[in-house]
Formats: C-alpha cells, sequence, structure tokens
C-alpha cells in the first residue's frame, strides 16, 4: 500500500474525529502503549516441550492438522516473532509450563525450576519482549479429572508443589523483566457426570490455593481463571466464575475473564463493570467461543467489540491485561496469531475513538435516541484509516498485505518443516 494513501486518509479521519471531539494523534499513543500477552500455544497446538508429553487433556481440544506446527522451541521462538513482527506494537509472550528449555531431559512438574526458563529470559531480553506465565495443569498422568481440588493428599501436594513452583519461575521472569510477570493459574477440576462432593472439591481447592499463595512474590501477579465446563468434565467445575470472583475479591488476585468460559448468551463484558469495584485488576483470555468453548481465533465479533468498550468506558485501561488464549490447528498458525491480535486491537481503537464523554453526558442529561444515534454513527467512521496509519508508524504491513509476508514465510520455513 502507498504510504501517502495511509496518509492522506489518515488526515481526513483525523479531521472527522476532530469534529466530534477526539484527538486521534492521543488515541494512537494509547495504542501503542495497548500490549497484548500473546499466547505461545497457538504455535504448536498447546503441546509444549516436555520429553515425556502425552497427549492434550484436561478438558480443552485443539483440532485440525494443518501442516507446518512448531516442533521445537526455535521453531516456535521464530514463528513468535514472524508474528510479531506483522502486528504493530510491541506485546509480551505468554508461556505455559510445559514451554520449559527441558533440552531432552525429563524434568516432572513438581521438579521445574527457573533454570528451565533461563534461556526463555535471555531470548525476551534479546528480543525486548516481556514474559507472562502460566501452570501447566493438564497433559500429565496425574492430571486426571482432579489436580488441586483433589482430595486424595499426594495428588494434591504435587499439583501445590508444581503451582508454588510456577510462581517462583514467574517472580524470577518478572525481577529480569523489571515488571512484573502476570501468571495465570488454571485448572481443569471437575466432575463428568453426577456428583455429590462439590463442596468438599471445593473446600480442597480453596485450601490449595491459600497454601499456594502462601508466600509473598513482589515480581510476579497471580490470576485465576474459572470457566463453565470442559470436555469429559461436563457437569461440574470446582474452579467456576463464581468460585474464583469470591477468591479473588477476598485474597486481592486478579481475575482472569476467558471469553470462552460462560454460557453462549452470558456477556463476558458485562462482568468487567461488575468485578471492577471488588478487583484491583483484571487478565483477559480474549478468544471466541462458537457454540461452545472451541479457542476459534479472535475477530471483530459483537462480543469482543463490547469488552474492549467496556474496558475504556469504565476508565479501566490501566486495570486490565490482555491476554490472548485461542488455539486453532486447522488453518496456518502464525495467520492464526496475526488475525486474533490486530481484531483485538481494532476492537480496542474503536472503543479509544468513541467521544465517550458526550454520549455520557448526554446519556445522563435523558437523551436516549442521541446515544443510540451517535453510537450506531461511530460505526461507520473511519477508525480503519487510524488502524492503517497505526500499522505505517510501526512499520508493519498495511490491509490484508501481511498475508503476502506469511506466504512468504510458509515457503522459507514452514514448508520446509
Ligand atoms: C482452558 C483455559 C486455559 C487454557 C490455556 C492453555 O479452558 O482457557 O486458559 O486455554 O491455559
Ligand atoms: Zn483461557
Amino acid at each position: 500500500m502507498k504510504t501517502e494513501l495511509v496518509t492522506k486518509a489518515y488526515e481526513i479521519a483525523k479531521e472527522r474525529y476532530a469534529a466530534i471531539g477526539v484527538d486521534t494523534e492521543k488515541v494512537l499513543k494509547q495504542m501503542q502503549d495497548f500490549h497484548l500477552s500473546l499466547h505461545c500455544w497457538q504455535a504448536d497446538d498447546v503441546k509444549g516441550f516436555e520429553v515425556q508429553a502425552g497427549a492434550l487433556s484436561g478438558g480443552i481440544q485443539s483440532t485440525g492438522d494443518f501442516p507446518g506446527a512448531a516442533r521445537n522451541i526455535d521453531e516456535l521462538r521464530q514463528d513468535i516473532l514472524k508474528a510479531k513482527s506483522l502486528i504493530p506494537g510491541n506485546h509480551r509472550l505468554n508461556l505455559h509450563e510445559i514451554y520449559g528449555d527441558f533440552k531432552g531431559k525429563v524434568v516432572d512438574r513438581d521438579e521445574v525450576t527457573v533454570e528451565h526458563f533461563q534461556s526463555w529470559i535471555d531470548w525476551a531480553k534479546d528480543n525486548n519482549t516481556m514474559l507472562d506465565f502460566n501452570s501447566s495443569s493438564f497433559s500429565h498422568p496425574k492430571s486426571g479429572s482432579l489436580t488441586l481440588a483433589n482430595p486424595d493428599e499426594g495428588i494434591r501436594q504435587f499439583w501445590v508443589e508444581h503451582t508454588k513452583r510456577c510462581r517462583d519461575i514467574a517472580n524470577a521472569m518478572g525481577e529480569a523483566q523489571g515488571d512484573p510477570c502476570i501468571m495465570n493459574l488454571w485448572v481443569h477440576d471437575g466432575c463428568k457426570d453426577v456428583s455429590v462432593n462439590h463442596a468438599l472439591y471445593r473446600n480442597t481447592l480453596k485450601k490449595s490455593l491459600d497454601e499456594v499463595f502462601a508466600k509473598e512474590q513482589p515480581m510476579m501477579k497471580d490470576c485465576i481463571e474459572g470457566k463453565v465446563f470442559g470436555i469429559g468434565l461436563e457437569s461440574f467445575t470446582v474452579g467456576s466464575h463464581d468460585f474464583y470472583t469470591a477468591y479473588a475479591a477476598q485474597n486481592d488476585k486478579i481475575l482472569t475473564i476467558d471469553t470462552g468460559h460462560y454460557h453462549p448468551t452470558e456477556s463476558a463484558a458485562d462482568k468487567v463493570s461488575a468485578v471492577l469495584p471488588f478487583l484491583k485488576e483484571l487478565m483477559l483470555h480474549v478468544s471466541r467461543p462458537v457454540r461452545w468453548d472451541s479457542d476459534h481465533v479472535t475477530i471483530m465479533d459483537d462480543p469482543t467489540q463490547e469488552l474492549f468498550f467496556e474496558i475504556v468506558r469504565a476508565g479501566a485501561l490501566d486495570r486490565v491485561h490482555y491476554g490472548l488464549d485461542f488455539f486453532d490447528g486447522s488453518i496456518n498458525r502464525i495467520g492464526a496469531y496475526v488475525i486474533g491480535s490486530r481484531s483485538a486491537q481494532k476492537c480496542m481503537l474503536r472503543a479509544l475513538l468513541e467521544p465517550r464523554e458526550t454520549i455520557s453526558q448526554l446519556e445522563l442529561a435523558g437523551e436516549g435516541y442521541k446515544v443510540l444515534a451517535i453510537i450506531e454513527e461511530q460505526k461507520a467512521m473511519p477508525w480503519q484509516a487510524v488502524y492503517d496509519e497505526f500499522c505505517v508508524r510501526n512499520n508493519v504491513p498495511v490491509g490484508q498485505e501481511f498475508i503476502a509476508d506469511i506466504d512468504q514465510y510458509v515457503a522459507d520455513v514452514i514448508s520446509k518443516r
């Protein structure tokens, strides 16, 4: 795309927005400070690098076997850098524990230490990337259907030990990068069928969390992620949304809102203003449920747009961490990263470009139709010209031009795998 064309369109857009009181230059600065946390697990369909790795379990599934998935740490790093080169701005990388650099050795989950992530810490530094982290309860012989909520003391202790070690690793990452590492805790614990020990499992999970979080870790932040159900665990989820919301409020933890983890007609966006009076921060897992928690690639659909509107309207930009969480193995995986990330950014951009103050005043003055009118007109405002300008200023392809870059990468790298 000719840069002059983008500039011309941007200048017009800038005037159109200025006319309704929106400063696009300010918004572009805000976009520059908006960092997504790219989830490493889209690159290889949540397999990770454990020598002893088994099949993906724990109620989640990646479908599709599109060729070219990253097979080792070098390929994954290469793919992440490629994806990052096609996304404007600078973004964090979110690692799961199973993506450690185990150097061909069997390292069980209760043995992992920061040494297994030293090469990631070095890589991140070299590539100007901050790291986030996740403990991994799935795809392990001891995963079963209960981990931290397991009444079997041996199994419970195993996962407590794992999760404590993950917090040590996250803290070391935070220290190395001089910025807190955000560690997400999600466990799949639940029941496939009718069961009667719900209170026991939930009390056990609470006890485990209390033990796991007992140690002060100044350079990491804990988030806890609930969900409705997992595959094979359809009837009961120990760590439900209510469970973790209550735990987070009582223990000053970050609540993770995964957009695929609610009933199909339930609004994840609506939860933002409902929990923010009680919680300091939120973590997002931006995903796309199609009929269920299918982790399709994020697009600019209404629920995602609404989520970002709610964050901006709540004035909570700095209280939210923006993780992505999708894993589609049926399409080119770099393409998945680029589409999902750029779509999330576009939703944020549209939210930032809304003339909030004007709309807010009109609403308070009882001018209902004007509120609706302005919100509807926003949908056709030239936000796309602002996004293109954002791409140009960040030296990344404009519009669908990234397709050619990915084609080239397929020819040069992926097709040789
Ligand atoms: C699963 C959760 C969880 C995982 C990742 C891999 O339903 O969304 O966040 O997707 O930890
Ligand atoms: Zn998630």
